[in-house]
C-alpha cells in the first residue's frame, strides 16, 4: 500500500494524489504540518518538500518522478499516451506548467496567499517573465478539450492543481488574472476538469482542510 505524505495546500500534494485516485490506487495519506520538517521528513525528501510516497522499496520524492512511477507501476487507466512522441508532449506540458508558470508565480504567494511581502522589483520582474512564459504555453496547450488533445492525462493532473493559483497569484498582485488576460479559458477548463471524481475529491478535501485551519486560528486567537 502506498503512502501520500504531505498536506492537501500543496498543488503538488494534490497532483499526486489526483493521479493516485484517477487511476484506482489505494493509498493512505499521511497529513503533515506545513512548515514542519521532521528528521524522518528529510530522509524522505531531502529537501523537506512535499509530497513523497512510502512504498514497500522505500520513499520517493519529486512530484512529476512519483505520478511517473505510478503510471509505470499501474498501466491502466492510462494517464499517457501509448506512443513516445505523446509520451514526451506529455513532459514538455507539464515542464511548462510547473517550471515556466508556477515556479515563477510561487515567488509572490508570500504576499498573494500568506500575509507576507514582495518588493517592487521583484513584483516587477516576475510580471514581466510571467507574460513571456504565459504566451510560450499558450502556442502549446491544446484545451482540446484536454490541455495535450482529446485525451486526460498527467498534464491535466499538473494544470488542474496549479493553473488557478497562477490565476489568483497575479489578480491578487497585479490586479489582472494574467491568464485569462492572455485569453486562456482557464475557468471553462477546470469546469471541465472539476466533473472528474479525482478533482472533486482533491478539492473537497483542500477546501475542508482550509476551513479546518481557519477555525483552529479563530479558536487559538479567541484563547
Ligand atoms: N518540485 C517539487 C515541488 C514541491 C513543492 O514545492 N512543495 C511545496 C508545497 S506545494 C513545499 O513542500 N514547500 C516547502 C519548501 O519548499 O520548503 C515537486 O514537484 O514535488
Amino acid at each position: 500500500m502506498i503512502t501520500l505524505s504531505g498536506f492537501t495546500l500543496s498543488n503538488y500534494y494534490n497532483k499526486v494524489k489526483m493521479v493516485l485516485i484517477e487511476k484506482g490506487m489505494p493509498f493512505v495519506e499521511e497529513r503533515c504540518a506545513m512548515g514542519e520538517v521532521s528528521e524522518e521528513h528529510l530522509m524522505c525528501s531531502p529537501l523537506g518538500k512535499v509530497p513523497y510516497i512510502r512504498t514497500a522499496h522505500g520513499s520517493l520524492c519529486e512530484s512529476a518522478v512519483i505520478v511517473e512511477y505510478l503510471e509505470a507501476l499501474q498501466p491502466e487507466p492510462a494517464l499517457m499516451p501509448a506512443d513516445i512522441w505523446g509520451q514526451a508532449k506529455v513532459r514538455e506540458l507539464v515542464t511548462f506548467v510547473e517550471l515556466h508558470l508556477e515556479l515563477v508565480v510561487r515567488e509572490l504567494y508570500p504576499e498573494a496567499f500568506f500575509g507576507g511581502k514582495v518588493n517592487d522589483g521583484n513584483k516587477a520582474r516576475i510580471q514581466k517573465l510571467l507574460a513571456r512564459n504565459i504566451a510560450a504555453f499558450q502556442r502549446l496547450a491544446r484545451f482540446d478539450p484536454y490541455l495535450a488533445g482529446p485525451n486526460f492525462t498527467i498534464a491535466d493532473c499538473a494544470a488542474y492543481v496549479s493553473l488557478p493559483l497562477v490565476a489568483l497569484g497575479t489578480k491578487v498582485i497585479y490586479g489582472t488574472d494574467m491568464l485569462q488576460a492572455a485569453g486562456i479559458d482557464w475557468k471553462g477548463y477546470i469546469k471541465l476538469i472539476d466533473q472528474r471524481p479525482s478533482a472533486q475529491q482533491v478539492t473537497a478535501d483542500r477546501k475542508a482542510d482550509q476551513a479546518a485551519s481557519i477555525a483552529a486560528r479563530a479558536a487559538a486567537a479567541a484563547n
